[in-house]
Order: structure tokens, then C-alpha cells, then sequence
């Protein structure tokens, strides 16, 4: 063990590869092993893509990829399977696009399944995101399937959450159906060379718009500014075909998020490779916009808290399971209760005492 620590410490890939298996497949020893290895500041940008099947996220993830790495930028990519690592399709799929980068050594790419964790990113996705973070990766991508759970934790692993829409019917209701407006903090119509890919943009910044104008009614903010927004010519105004214009997104939804981000729509045709340096523009500048506002650091802070409870949650469950699956007098409690000498909650309350004496 203390071996692959020194060896992922001098940054060596089959050290990396090992530990991401090791906390995949929970092996002993794991704990020890991240309690060492991360024991660093995270510096990685982390950069999430989430959006429907087959919106083109793997395309863009890799066109992101060549352009960090045409600028000498090495980049780790996580591809998350929500279901298994056999269901064949999607990641096969990802795996032929991203043939050309798997071959350079400057990018690492995995592909790692959710599982049984309630249809959510798992804990082990985001340990893997830490690792590659502490193994020294500048560029962590971590590309999301969006459909149900996981595509709203990706926010949570991500420093900038990016999602990927495409013009077909539907898709823009169906992304606030689904919360992703909440989650967004730069949105990509993808596939715009077909119809649609305008109004697609249109509707989007609408949607931003009108909540953007109900959060302000809650605040007595003045109106949403739109005026001259994406003609001042500054760098982050990343589409150049965006009739909404930059959202005030703090006020769109709380104080949760950064302080006047106006969230872009930027448009794409990765099939094409049209847009691409405009949304890794929209990244950088929304990198930029949360360091300088505080709101890195904030969500740095939540990450940790949610992983403190997590792992903490875990260690007690896993307790609570071996106790049960020992407990002899179990089958007497169950009598009780069902003879209504006890309760399910006095038997509970009994048996949390007793796990925690033990
Ligand atoms: N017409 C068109 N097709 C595109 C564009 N971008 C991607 N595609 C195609 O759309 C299909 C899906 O692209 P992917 O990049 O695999 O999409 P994805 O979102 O990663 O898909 P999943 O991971 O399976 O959810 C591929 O056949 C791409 O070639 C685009 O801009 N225009
Ligand atoms: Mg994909």
C-alpha cells in the first residue's frame, strides 16, 4: 500500500489506475489509502457535463480536450455509466470518439459506474474525481448522462457545471422539468446545425430570464439587465447568437449561487467542431468568475461537509448492518413487537445504544 502511495506520489498512471479500482471495488484498505493520498488542496478545475443521452457531451468533452491540450494542458476525464459498466451502447460508444485522445498521454480517461447508489453519482465517482485532482490533473472532466439523480449531484462534484442540450422537441421544458436550469451555470444548445438549434436558444433564455425576473420580484431587486449584455465585448460573453443575453443568475436563484453570473447559452456543433472555443472560453470564465467571487471556495467547503456526512453515514450504516446480521436476540425484539410488549422504536432506540457501546 505504501508502495502504490509512492508511486501515485511521483505520478505514475498504473498507481492512479489502481487506486480508482481500489476505492470502485471498495477493497481493504482504501480508507487508509485516501486518508493518505488526499491529503492535499484541490486545485484541479472541475468541469461537469451533463445533458441528455446522446446530446453529444462525449464529443464536446473530447473537442474541450484538445484544445486544453493543444494549450500543453493535461486532462482527466470521468465518464459515468448511471447504470452498469456492461450496458454496452453509451460508453462502447464514448470510448470509439475518444479513441484519438485515449493514445495521448496527456489524458487519462475512465469510465466508472454509479451502481446501487439510488440512481446518484456514486461515492466512489467522486472519491475518483479527488484522486485525480491530487495526482496532479489541472483539467478534471467528468461527463454525466442526464437522467434522473445524477445529473443534479454532478453540481455538486463540479466546479462548473455545463448542460448540453440539443433542438429537439421538447427539450427545453423537459430540462426545467428536471431542475437542470438550477444546475446550470453555462448551458450548450448542441447540434445546432439542425433546425431548432435558435429557438432552442431562445427558449432557454427565457426560462433564465423569467426566473431571473421572479427572483427579483422576491427581492426587490431592480429588473433583470439585459441592456447592452454580450455587446461589451468582454471575453465571457461567450455566444455570439444569444438573444437572452447574460442572466443575472445570483438573483435568479439565491444566495446560493455567485454573485451576478449571467449564465451564457452558448451554441455548438461538435459535430462540426463550431463553438467549441467559445464554450471552453465560457468555462474559463466562469473558472474565473468563482474563484475571484468566493464562490469556489464555498463550494469547495460544501463538497467537504457532504463528504464528512457521507462517509460518516457509511461507517455507521455499515455498523448497524454487521450489528443486526449479529444481533441473536433479534428474532425475540421482532416477537415483542409484534406481540405489542415493544415498538419498532424502543427496539431501535435499544439497538443504536448498544451499537454505539459496542
Ligand atoms: N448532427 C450532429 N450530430 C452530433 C453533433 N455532436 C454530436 N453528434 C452526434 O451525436 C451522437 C452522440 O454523440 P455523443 O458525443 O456520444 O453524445 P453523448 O451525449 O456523449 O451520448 P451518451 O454518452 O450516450 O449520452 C454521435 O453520433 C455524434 O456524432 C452535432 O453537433 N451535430
Ligand atoms: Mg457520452
Amino acid at each position: 500500500m505504501s508502495r502504490l502511495a509512492a508511486d501515485f506520489r511521483s505520478g505514475r498512471r498504473p498507481a492512479l489506475a489502481r487506486a480508482i479500482s481500489m476505492v470502485e471495488g471498495s477493497r481493504p484498505g482504501v480508507n487508509a489509502l485516501l486518508d493518505d493520498l488526499l491529503r492535499v488542496e484541490p486545485q484541479a478545475r472541475r468541469i461537469g457535463i451533463t445533458g441528455p443521452p446522446g446530446a453529444g457531451k462525449s464529443t464536446l468533452a473530447a473537442l474541450i480536450t484538445g484544445r486544453l491540450r493543444a494549450q500543453g494542458e493535461e486532462v482527466a476525464i470521468v465518464a459515468v455509466d448511471p447504470t452498469s459498466p456492461f450496458s454496452g451502447g453509451a460508453l462502447l460508444g464514448d470510448r470509439i470518439r475518444m479513441n484519438d485522445l485515449a493514445v495521448d498521454p496527456g489524458v487519462f480517461i475512465r469510465s466508472m459506474a454509479t451502481r446501487g447508489s439510488l440512481g446518484g453519482l456514486a461515492a466512489t465517482t467522486r472519491e475518483a474525481i479527488d484522486l485525480l485532482d491530487a495526482f496532479g490533473f489541472p483539467n478534471v472532466i467528468v461527463e454525466t448522462v442526464g437522467v434522473g439523480q445524477t445529473q443534479l449531484e454532478i453540481q455538486a462534484a463540479a466546479d462548473s457545471t455545463v448542460v448540453v442540450l440539443v433542438p429537439e422537441s421538447g427539450d427545453g421544458i423537459q430540462a426545467m422539468k428536471a431542475g437542470l436550469m438550477e444546475i446550470a451555470d453555462i448551458f450548450v444548445v448542441n447540434k445546432s446545425d439542425r433546425v431548432g438549434a435558435d429557438r432552442l436558444v431562445r427558449e432557454i433564455g427565457q426560462a433564465l430570464m423569467l426566473r431571473a425576473g421572479r427572483a427579483h420580484a422576491g427581492t426587490g431587486h431592480h429588473g433583470v439587465d439585459l441592456g447592452g449584455m454580450g455587446r461589451k465585448g468582454r471575453r465571457e460573453t461567450a455566444s455570439g447568437d444569444r438573444p437572452g443575453g447574460r442572466i443575472p443568475a445570483a438573483k435568479a436563484s439565491g444566495a446560493s449561487r455567485a454573485a451576478s453570473w449571467g449564465i451564457p447559452v452558448c451554441k455548438t456543433s461538435a459535430g462540426r467542431d463550431q463553438g467549441v472555443d467559445e464554450l471552453l472560453e465560457a468555462i474559463v470564465a466562469h473558472g474565473r468568475h468563482i474563484a475571484s467571487s468566493g464562490e469556489l471556495e464555498r463550494r469547495r467547503e460544501a463538497r467537504v461537509h457532504a463528504r464528512i456526512r457521507d462517509v460518516v453515514e457509511r461507517r455507521l450504516r455499515r455498523r448497524a448492518e454487521r450489528f443486526l446480521a449479529a444481533d441473536d436476540e433479534l428474532a425475540e425484539r421482532v416477537a415483542a413487537v409484534r406481540r405489542g410488549r415493544a415498538t419498532a422504536y424502543g427496539v431501535a432506540d435499544a439497538i443504536v445504544a448498544a451499537i454505539l457501546k459496542s
